[in-house]
């Protein structure tokens, strides 16, 4: 391009900076494809071993195990302790005094050194802030009383929810307060390492705040929320009493431009069945929500930890479905997160890593698409990643194999995990299936059952159900494009296991993508 004067090169240059600071990233993922390590535990303040120390020691391991963001805890000193009838605590940096780094987990210089190590082994290191509340235990208050800095000091002094009875909130909407953090953030980025924040108790503070904290901080660092709120606690009048969880998530992730963990998954996999983990965030059809999602399986509140009282436990998944739920979050979209205890004390390693590779070897992404195949029990899936498709099945019925899956990639727990490996689906393209001459007795209707998944892969039991208009039997199916499949049609009675007769030879073959519709009879 021939420039004719200074000025119009000077104008393009400003227009295109301006343009790259508005631009706000759709949601801060970090790259997308980030494996993320929650990496401490409820006692990690309390172990023998300085925590900073064995992290240090571990730095190249959690490196080599995949992971490329690791969750450290809030790194300010909180010298709280507190004791309850089944519990007690304190220490774990939640309830903070200062911007003191020297902490129970270790000295600050520990710190620098340990996050410097897990950098130069390939894990970005995001800190857990607690920008809510703090414990005035300190030498110095930070905050002084009486200046609207605190939610008590007025009416209207907190942008969100109290923690407790309220009397330890800040009020981050107040600029000395917003300052104060904002200042803490970027020490964190230029003195720590850190390349992403995990905000604690976002229900406590307004998302557009930790917008705005983001934006100084990093525009593009990986950050995400702690947004852990059931629709029966909103108030009354507030839309979002009689939303969904992935709702009220989405809603926050929105205002924030952050990332959130996945409430819905976890309140799924909490109490509904296998089947019902497709309703998370991160299964959600439209990938710009899927891609906010930050799934987990346990943490250091909902979980066990190793060591006193076996830490809080407050929501853990029953132990039978654990290795089910790292297949299931390690293989699908969303951001996911390995607890620390799962990957290095209680052994879950060995499968962790293996999924880890083969998420990484799919290149599936935050927002990758996903396909559950709802006519099989369990959860049976199609996630497609940027390189190859990864098919899961999770405690399914699922046993005629259609060819393409002849080997599992992964078997786990004698078969309630099986993982394929193949290449990479075509997108999805809608194909009508139609059955004419069909003449089903009472009792009885018309099935499509073909080669693939998505017909059954030949078995009855999963045929794809049509239905009747004017003589002729037909449904559609949304099936990868460039697929060449065969099928017929069934009459079968509601008894899945009840077919009655079958088209006769040949089979209807199609080539999914170059027509809109294929036709069988009997
Ligand atoms: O019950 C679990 C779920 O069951 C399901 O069936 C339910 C779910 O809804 C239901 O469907 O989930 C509910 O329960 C969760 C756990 O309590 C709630 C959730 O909203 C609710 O739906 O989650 C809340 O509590 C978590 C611990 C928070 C969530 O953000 C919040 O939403 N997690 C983060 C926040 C904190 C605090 O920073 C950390 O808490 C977590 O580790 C972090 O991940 O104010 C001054 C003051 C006085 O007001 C008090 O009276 C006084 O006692 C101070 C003193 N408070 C002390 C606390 O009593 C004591 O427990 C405080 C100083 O220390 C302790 O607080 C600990 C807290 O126990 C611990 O979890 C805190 C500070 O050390 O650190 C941790
Ligand atoms: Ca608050």
């Amino acid at each position: 391009m021939k420039w004719t004067s200074l000025p119009s090169l000077m104008l393009f240059l400003f227009l295109n900076i301006c343009d790259a600071a508005e631009a706000t990233v759709a949601v801060r993922n970090g790259s997308g494809e980030e494996v993320l390590l929650q990496g401490f535990h409820w006692n990690s303040s309390r172990t023998p071993e300085k925590w900073y120390a064995a992290l240090d020691r571990m730095a190249s391991t959690i490196g080599n195990d995949g992971f490329t963001l690791i969750w450290m805890p809030p790194p300010w000193v909180d010298e709280s302790r507190w004791q309850s009838a089944t519990a007690s605590g304190g220490g774990e940096g939640y309830f903070w005094q200062d911007f003191n780094k020297s902490s129970r987990y270790g000295t600050a210089e520990q710190l620098k050194q340990t996050a410097s190590a897990l950098n130069n082994a390939g894990v970005k290191v995001v800190y857990d802030v607690v920008p809510n509340h703090m414990s005035e235990k300190g030498v110095v208050t930070m905050f002084p009383r009486g200046r609207n800095e605190w939610r008590h000091d007025c009416a209207r002094c907190d942008e969100g929810d109290p923690f407790m009875d309220g009397t330890a909130d800040l009020n981050t909407g107040n600029a000395e307060v917003f300052e104060t953090f904002k200042k803490e953030f970027t020490n964190l980025r230029d003195q720590f390492g850190a390349q992403g924040l995990r905000f604690d108790f976002v229900r406590g503070y307004a998302p557009e705040t930790v917008d705005r904290w983001m934006k100084d901080f990093g525009d593009r660092q990986f950050c995400v929320g702690e947004m852990w709120k059931g629709p029966n606690e909103y108030p009354q009048g507030d839309w979002r009493r009689s939303a969904s969880w992935q709702d009220a998530l989405k809603d926050w992730s929105d205002r924030s431009h952050c990332t959130v963990f996945d409430f819905a998954l976890k309140e799924r996999m909490q109490n509904g069945t296998l089947a019902q983990w497709r309703d998370g965030l991160n299964g959600n059809p439209d990938p710009s929500w899927r891609q906010v999602a930050v799934t987990f399986v346990d943490n250091h509140d909902t979980g066990y930890s190793p060591g006193d009282f076996a830490g809080q436990h407050h929501w853990p998944l029953a132990e039978e479905r654990r290795n089910q739920a790292y297949a299931y979050i390690l293989s699908s979209p969303g951001t996911p997160t390995v607890y620390w205890p799962d990957m290095y004390d209680w052994n879950r390693g060995p499968l962790i890593r293996q999924l880890i590779k083969l998420r990484k070897n799919a290149g599936v992404r935050a927002d990758s698409p996903i396909r559950f195949h709802t006519r099989y029990s369990g959860l049976v899936a199609t996630i497609s990643g940027s390189r190859k498709s990864v098919v899961i099945a999770l405690g399914s019925d699922l046993e005629r194999l259609p060819t393409e899956l002849e080997k599992p990639a992964l078997e786990w727990d004698a078969g309630a995990i099986r993982i394929w490996s193949v290449a990479a689906h075509a997108a999805p393209v809608s194909l009508r299936l139609n059955c004419d001459n069909a003449h089903p007795q009472r009792d009885e209707s018309v099935y499509a059952v073909g080669s693939t998944l998505e017909l059954g892969a030949w078995d009855p039991r999963h045929a794809l159900a049509l239905s009747a208009s004017d003589g002729r039997w037909s449904a559609s199916i949304e099936i990868p494009a460039r697929q060449a499949i065969e099928w017929k049609c069934i009459v079968r009675s509601s008894d899945p296991s009840g077919v009655v007769y079958w088209q006769a030879n040949p089979n209807t073959s199609v080539t999914t993508g170059t027509v809109s519709e294929t036709t069988g009879r009997f």
